[in-house]
């Protein structure tokens, strides 16, 4: 077996790996029409990958002052309920297209992988789907302080792997999360909407659509480029 371990994939979970973004957007949303608040598609768009109290302040947009701290924890305790009901029958046909592949692949070039992932419903996540044993470490919202746009989830991700941030890229869905990649010196594939992912080094709809030699492009070209 080729075994490349000079440079590592970083995964964020939600809207790359499976599409729990829409579990999450669902579980917002009741919380939105329980309070009577009225939920755009925009504010959905900001809440992706962002962290649970973030994604609230976001969700009440405006109306966040009508609230005590109390009643904002529990806000956020009721949203998570509901999206650990809609989670609860994960299994591996949830994943999106191209996991199947481009993981065993990169897996079989010897190239580390892991998540990072701003959930703490990360792991039950994995586990619904079958791969959690697929990565060599997994960072989920309970391994940093600060969330994306800083960099901290992946630079935990680059230092489990023993790998230095400009060895890592980090496929991404979500404009905070290309932020946070860059932010920490590292390269960003984007993944889902062009329009969303702007400023990414690469852009593939999906992983179906990046092939691991176009994966490992990403780090050759720079080595040509410094000769
Ligand atoms: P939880 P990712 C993010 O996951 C989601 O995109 C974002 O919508 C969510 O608010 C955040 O996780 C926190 O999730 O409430 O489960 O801890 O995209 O970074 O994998
Ligand atoms: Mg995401």
């Amino acid at each position: 077996m080729d075994t490349d371990k000079s440079f590592g994939v970083i995964f964020d979970l939600d809207g790359v790996i499976v599409s729990t973004d829409k579990y999450h957007r669902q579980a917002w949303q009741r919380l939105a029409d329980d309070l009577g608040i009225p939920f755009t598609d925009e504010q959905a768009q900001a809440t992706r990958g962002v962290d649970r109290m973030a994604s609230l302040a976001i969700v009440l947009g405006s109306h966040a002052g009508e609230f005590t701290d109390e009643q904002k924890a529990a806000f956020a305790e009721r949203k998570n309920n509901l999206y650990k009901e809609l989670i609860r029958n994960i299994t591996p046909a949830d994943a999106l297209p191209g996991v199947d592949t481009l993981l065993p692949a990169l897996r079989q070039r010897g190239v580390p992988l892991a998540i990072g992932s701003a959930s703490k419903n990360a792991l039950p996540v994995l586990e619904g789907m079958g791969i959690a044993g697929m990565f060599d470490a997994i960072v989920t919202g309970y391994d940093f302080v600060h969330g994306k746009p800083a960099p901290d989830v992946f630079l935990v991700a680059a230092e489990r792997l023993g790998l230095p941030p400009l060895r890592c890229v980090v496929f991404e869905d979500a404009a905070a999360g290309i932020q946070a990649a860059h932010a920490g010196g590292m390269k960003a594939v984007g993944v889902g909407d062009p329009e969303i992912v702007k400023g990414c080094d690469r852009f593939a709809k999906t992983l179906a659509d990046i092939s691991v030699e176009q994966v490992c492009d990403l780090f050759n070209r720079e080595i040509i480029d410094n000769g």
